[in-house]
């Protein structure tokens, strides 16, 4: 302790040139982040070393998407000097608890595809795989909400104003990337057609790495991201020829790039300046990765036995082009032998299959920007359309038939040719990877039956799933350290590193001692939240209610409206006094909308507007309160999640992918409200579905109400409480002077063809709810259940994940010595 105290202070002076004296949080937190990273540097490069020694095969993880949140706290449980270091900055005359709060989240994704990547990235270095994440530092994460009348405001999230003290800057290792130009086209001394693409702008890419370490096992991984620096500086001529300002303003523009993370979840943007991003992350990955490779190899057909590469989603499919073109034009391969490589080495994840999220672009903008990729993209096309082809008019066709081949190969296409003639990244990414899953049972088979189902029949083995997981070390250890020590005082602490020991809680589920202690631990967290709302928002909360959670990315098909319509009914119920066995509770919201998402925003609105009415009407407040939890992100899912009661997980059936937000209330010990959907259909299976509330239509239930035409004024006519609801959400029940305000939310249901479902799910939803409302009443029963869920989620470890992504697509092997706990 004494030395982390020493160089604690030491950084104060040294690094950050502040007298010890004056007892500033801020730098405090600095010198102890810096002191932290003393720690990890020298494992780091250990871990870099011996990767290189040992030949081992890599994976790397393109992500265009990272949500780490704070680090502070999980590197020091990590590396095991929490205590140590809580002790340390008490003598030092602060609260450890107080340090970490001046840490800026790393919000640098819109949601659970980002948190996912960085559970990922903890569990290959508590795994010990030789992994790298890569993406982009932008230097604006998601934008940070603030909730003004009830709407939200987004602001700007400069997270590097004050310096990050995790991540190194390596200024001197910087990659050219190129736009633009053109391509000409020459002839081999073998006759053959080559092409040398001359780039009209360059930018330069400037890795900024951040150590990610495993749990108590020496080894420490690489998440590199690239920061986009101007190449003017370095073009003397420029300055030169005088034009010093113009030479500026171009410096600005190049390095906009790495500026902003686009803030749309799910949604497709299509915009120039975002194809940039892929393109410049894409690139400079490739040439980093390249590089490493060439350092132990010549012979590039070796490199599918040394690299393994994750596209997480299609946002890096653009690597598949950027490898060709490099071993086609730089390597001088034949366009087989390129290709064979090139699907050896890729695998693609894809993360939804909402129709508007699967991105294209525009032919017209890729001849333009990457002109060879494009050039490239038509020709792995092309030579796919006559393997299409051929294997249609094979024998052993099966269910294809060669009469609809027209048909087939339009679909198959990597070309769209309407509404304007577009490439399909989803299908480049398909079909130059040798394998693609999905994130939960459901979702691979709707991938295969639906949305994917021609490349199912091209290549059957390809499409595989890996359900998603979460890591124990934040989601548990480090966010919820009251249960986490009764957990460990009865079975150890080996639970954080092997998640399925939990199983081991189950037998004291049956033990009323143990109960106690485990509502102890709810009820603490539920304090700590409160004391938290009431410093942030100068709201009491009541820790005797139920505490009722929905807190995730606002979408319609996530349905915080269902939840609103459940909130507004028990209000009304409560107001006319039909509700004397009513469970008091207390409903949360929380998320970001997409900024230009106008039906989400509204959603937002209406809740707050909700919430308004109710927390004031004194009739129904003391049973009934509705908090909307401002600027959702991942410290404060660290906060809320532990002291929830009910999960909310009530998306239309078939619509969630996984989600991972349900496996993390789980494991905290909270019952789950859902229906039939993503990884929420394999927890109820793991757990038991009689421990969940399980409700709703299932998705074949909802393909044939749709096929056979659904009605939504048939649900609203035909039930009174929904209608009221409606009714006094489209008047100005919630928005006193604005009439109209909400209705945009109502017609979307009543006439808009409630694309989601909301209506058909209403009733079924209320019967679920308060079937939660008599169970709580029963605590001895409720924490019993809540103990059985927590000790059944074993599976949902991304440990589980991981591991399966390495021997089934990656082919790697943990580094010697790291598989069981420490390293060397
Ligand atoms: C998402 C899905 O919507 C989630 O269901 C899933 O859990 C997550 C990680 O696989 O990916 N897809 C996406 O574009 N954003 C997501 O959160």
């Amino acid at each position: 302790m004494e030395g982390l105290k020493k160089d604690v202070i030491r950084h104060v002076v040294s690094s950050l040139g502040s007298d010890y004296a004056s007892k500033s949080a801020y730098n405090y937190y600095n010198a102890l982040a810096l002191a932290v990273r003393d720690r990890l540097i020298d494992n780091w490069i250990k871990t870099q070393r011996s990767y290189y020694d040992e030949k081992a095969k890599r994976v790397y993880y393109l992500s265009l998407e990272y949500l780490p949140g704070k680090s502070l706290m999980n590197n020091l449980h990590c590396l095991g000097i929490y205590e140590t270091a809580r002790k340390a900055m008490s003598d030092l005359g602060f609260s450890l608890e107080d340090l970490a709060e001046q840490e800026w989240d790393a919000g640098l994704g819109n949601g659970g595809l980002g948190r996912l990547a960085s559970c990922f990235l903890d569990s290959m270095a508590t795994l010990g795989i030789p992994g790298y994440g890569y993406g982009i530092r932008y230097d604006y994460g998601i934008f940070h909400q603030v909730i003004e009348d009830g709407k939200q405001v987004e602001q700007a999230d400069n997270w590097m104003r004050v310096g990050n003290p995790w991540a190194y800057e390596r200024g001197q290792h910087l990659f050219p990337v190129r736009f633009f130009g053109e391509v000409k086209n020459w002839t081999d001394e073998y006759g053959r057609l080559r092409h040398t693409w001359t780039a009209g702008d360059t930018v330069l890419a400037m890795p900024c790495d951040m150590l990610v370490p495993g749990w108590d096992n020496h080894h420490v991984i690489n998440m590199r991201l690239w920061s986009a620096r101007s190449d003017v500086e370095f073009d003397l001529d420029f300055f030169n020829t005088g034009n010093y300002l113009g030479a500026v303003e171009e410096k600005i523009f190049d390095e906009k790039i790495s500026k902003v993370l686009y803030p749309s979840d799910q949604i497709e943007e299509g915009r120039e300046l975002r194809l940039k991003q892929q393109y410049f992350f894409v690139t400079a990955t490739i040439q980093d990765i390249l590089r490493r490779f060439r350092k132990k190899h010549q012979d590039m057909t070796e490199l599918p036995q040394s690299v393994a590469i994750q596209l997480n989603d299609t946002h890096p499919a653009i690597a598949i082009a950027e490898l060709m073109r490099i071993l086609l034009d730089e390597d001088l391969l034949d366009w087989e032998v390129a290709w064979d490589i090139c699907v050896s080495t890729f695998a693609y994840t894809n993360h939804t299959i909402l129709p508007e999220a699967l991105e294209t672009w525009p032919v017209s903008l890729l001849e333009r920007m990457l002109p060879r990729h494009m050039q490239i993209i038509y020709e792995i096309n092309a030579r796919f359309l006559r393997e299409v082809e051929r294997v249609a008019r094979s024998e052993d066709c099966g269910q294809l038939c060669h009469r609809d081949l027209d048909h087939l190969k339009q679909r198959v296409s990597l070309i769209q040719e309407r509404p304007i003639k577009s490439v399909r990244m989803a299908h480049l990414a398909i079909i130059g990877s040798h394998s693609v899953n999905g994130v939960a049972a459901l979702h691979t088979e709707l991938l295969k039956a639906r949305v994917f189902d021609d490349f199912q029949r091209l290549y059957p083995q390809k499409i595989n799933n890996k359900t998603n997981g979460v890591t124990p070390r934040r989601w548990l250890w480090s966010a919820n350290q009251p249960l986490s020590r009764l957990i460990a005082s009865h079975i150890g602490t080996g639970f954080v590193r092997n998640l399925d020991e939990l199983t081991q809680l189950e037998p004291l589920a049956a033990d009323p001692a143990f109960r106690e202690a485990w509502r102890a631990a709810k009820l603490e967290n539920k304090q700590r939240l409160q004391a938290y709302i009431k410093r942030k928002l100068m709201r009491e909360l009541h820790t005797e209610h139920l505490f009722d959670v929905h807190i995730k990315r606002i979408h319609e098909y996530k349905r915080q409206v269902l939840n609103l319509l459940h909130v507004v009914t028990a209000y009304n119920r409560l107001r006319h006094g039909q509700a004397a066995d009513f469970t008091p509770r207390t409903v949360f919201f929380g998320g970001k909308a997409a900024p230009s998402y106008f039906m989400a925003k509204r959603i937002i609105h209406a809740i707050n507007a909700v919430a308004a009415t109710v927390n004031a009407d004194s009739r129904v407040n003391d049973k009934l309160q509705v908090v909307y939890l401002p600027n959702y992100c991942v410290s404060q899912a660290e906060r809320v999640i532990p002291a929830t009661e009910l999960s909310e997980q009530i998306s239309t059936a078939g619509m969630e992918a996984s989600g991972t937000g349900n496996m993390k209330f789980a494991l905290n010990g909270a019952l789950t409200i859902g229906t039939w959907d993503g990884a929420t259909i394999e927890m109820a299976q793991a757990i038991g579905p009689e421990l969940l509330f399980i409700f709703g239509m299932r998705e074949d239930e909802l393909v044939s109400l749709r096929q056979h035409g659904y009605n939504p004024m048939l649900y609203y006519h035909g039930d009174e409480e929904l209608r009221e609801a409606l009714d006094m959400l489209r008047s100005d029940a919630f928005s006193p002077g604005q009439h109209g305000l909400f209705a945009p939310l109502v017609d979307n249901l009543l006439h808009g063809g409630d694309r989601f479902f909301v209506l058909a799910d209403y009733r079924q939803y209320l019967g679920a709810q308060q079937d939660v409302g008599r169970l709580y009443l029963d605590q001895e029963e409720w924490t019993r259940r809540s103990i059985l869920n927590a000790a059944r989620m074993g599976f949902f470890s991304s440990d589980r994940a991981i591991s399966q992504y390495a021997r089934e697509i990656w082919d790697v092997a943990p580094m010697a010595g790291l598989q069981n706990g420490k390293g060397a």
